[in-house]
């Protein structure tokens, strides 16, 4: 495990292929119950490169009207997100180090050619609890600064199976995600990533 600045930790190869595996199946499930999205940056309405979903009892949601916001429904669906799955509550048992489990996974998907600017995870009132995230299908290449939009960053690369943890210091963390390396996985059949973030929205 690699703590990097902030006190961030990075633990590559966490999952093994077999859980990888099993965790794109209950993904899979997940996105066959609450479809993935074009989400649009507020004010401007721009869309993300990045498709998202969500599941647990909140999902993390942004358009151009409302904003970047939690609530308990999908936007386009408007049903109420699918089950937060046994697996990554286990996870988050294990590795956040906070009593509550997390209300909300927002589910990314990046297609080869996607991207996330530099941004920090500030719509949750619970900044004692970490965000986890887990990365599966292609390598990314993950920057991370400091609280401040104008603190140096740093960047490294996020493999399938590779957890990184924002946590303490770094919870506040600017981050984001330059670019994906097509083929650098076998994971996923038709290339591109996912990133799933366990977020602990109220404390
Ligand atoms: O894809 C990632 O590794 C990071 C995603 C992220 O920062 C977010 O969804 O807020
Ligand atoms: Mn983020």
């Amino acid at each position: 495990m690699a703590t990097l600045q902030n006190g961030i930790k990075h633990l590559p190869g966490y999952l093994d292929r077999v859980a990888q595996e099993h965790l794109v199946e209950v993904i899979r499930q997940i996105v066959a119950e609450a479809p993935l999205y074009v989400p649009v940056m507020p004010g401007t309405g721009k869309p993300m490169s990045v498709r998202m979903t969500n599941c647990g009892s909140l999902g993390w949601v942004t358009d151009k009207a409302q904003g970047y916001r939690y609530q308990p429904i999908h936007p386009v669906t408007e049903k109420p997100w699918p089950a937060m799955p046994t697996e990554l509550l286990e996870l988050w048992k294990k590795l956040a180090g906070y009593p509550k489990p997390p209300e909300a996974c927002l589910v990314n998907f990046y297609a080869d050619d996607a991207k996330m600017g530099l941004h920090q995870d500030k719509d949750e009132n619970a900044f004692e609890a970490p965000v986890l995230s887990i990365s599966l299908g292609n390598t990314c290449l993950f920057r991370v600064g400091g609280l401040d939009r104008k603190t140096p960053t740093g960047s490294f690369r996020l493999s399938s199976g590779d957890i990184v943890l924002l946590g303490g210091e770094g919870r506040l963390a600017f981050h984001g995600v330059d670019r994906i390396y097509a083929g650098t996985s076998t994971l996923l059949k038709n290339g591109g990533r996912i990133n799933l973030t366990l977020r602990r929205v109220n404390p």
